[in-house]
């Protein structure tokens, strides 16, 4: 009998190790289990990055669960809930506003559930609510938009702004960024600013109403802060019997492939870089916090500025 039981056991053991219960990879280890809540997918950077982040947890073999909130906190405090009710065992979200995360984020925390911030950070009272944050340098983004306007204008511009979803990280310090450079060229100033959260038919609308309105035709430079804005803008000025690109001068924030080539027919004049792709460095994070590895409290993204000289050059290497 003892002879018949020995190799059963060592297959159903063999079974096992070999992922045949969802939880094992081929190693033998557990396999991670990580709850991510996207915003949305407000714009073609959004796009880019749930992809990037879809693909790598494919590639590394960890079981990712997905939800997207179609921009709204309820919605990803719903996710982030039904997380700890499926005990995941890392949390990662990018978060649509900064404020109203303590209660979940304590509720996380007492389950024990490590978090990871990706791309958007929060504003809490309390330190170790999360563990680490990786994303861009928004407020350096809102400088170099501002510096490349002030280059190319000798510091003097009437300017309207397309400004991202409102409490937003990237749209609160890409505002600040902004005009901590105005703050020195006085020749530049700010007519016009409103909310396109971050869509290209918001974008179009309100560059609707800015040029609608009695100011409008003062207008010499747009700041959108990101590109899809900018690109529904580009139509709400062609509309409206004007040259975007020239008449009125266009910077904004991200550098998707749409802007390049907005860039490549002179109606788009810089974007600056803001990376998307942010899967391989997001998941090796995870993955050493999961380990209980030490990280770094904030993990930055590279990136740089392009403008329409540059376009043509640097298109057909654009990944998103
Ligand atoms: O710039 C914008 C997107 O949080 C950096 O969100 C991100 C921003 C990005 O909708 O296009």
């Amino acid at each position: 009998m003892k002879k018949l039981l020995q190799p059963l056991v060592a297959l159903l053991a063999g079974l096992l190790a070999a992922g045949c219960g969802q939880k094992q990879t081929d190693s033998g280890e557990k396999k991670l289990t990580v709850g991510f809540s996207q915003i949305g997918a407000e714009s073609a950077w959004r796009t880019a990055n749930t992809e990037s982040i879809k693909a790598e947890a494919a590639k590394r073999g960890i079981n990712l669960q997905f939800a997207d909130a179609q921009q709204k906190q309820e919605n990803q405090i719903k996710a982030l809930r039904s997380f700890i009710a499926q005990g995941v065992d890392v949390i990662a979200f990018s978060p649509v506003v900064e404020t109203g995360w303590e209660p979940v984020l304590k509720e996380i925390k007492r389950a024990g559930i490590p978090v990871v911030l990706s791309d958007r950070a929060v504003k809490v009272s309390e330190e170790g609510l999360y563990v680490t944050f990786i994303g861009s340098d928004f407020v350096e983004e809102g400088r170099r938009a501002a510096r490349w306007l002030a280059e190319k204008t000798g510091g003097k511009a009437v300017i309207a702004e397309l400004v991202g979803t409102p409490g937003s990280a990237p749209a609160i310090d890409r505002k600040k960024g902004f005009e901590e450079i105005l703050a020195s060229h006085p020749g530049m100033r700010i007519i016009k600013s409103q909310s396109g959260d971050f869509t290209r038919a918001k974008g179009k609308e309100v560059m609707e109403t800015f040029l609608k309105s009695p100011e409008g035709r003062q207008i010499t430079a747009l700041y959108a802060h990101n590109d899809d804005m900018a690109l529904g803008a580009i139509q709400a000025i062609e509309e409206a019997g004007l040259k975007p690109g020239t008449d009125i001068l266009i910077v904004s924030i991200d550098g998707v492939r749409a802007a390049f080539e907005a860039m490549v027919a002179g109606k788009l004049n810089c974007t600056v870089e803001c990376n998307p792709l942010i899967g391989p460095q997001l998941f090796d994070l995870i993955e050493k916090v999961a380990r209980g590895e030490p990280v770094p409290a904030r993990v930055a993204v590279e990136e740089g500025v392009f403008d329409q000289s540059q376009a043509a050059a640097a298109l057909p290497t654009r990944q998103y």
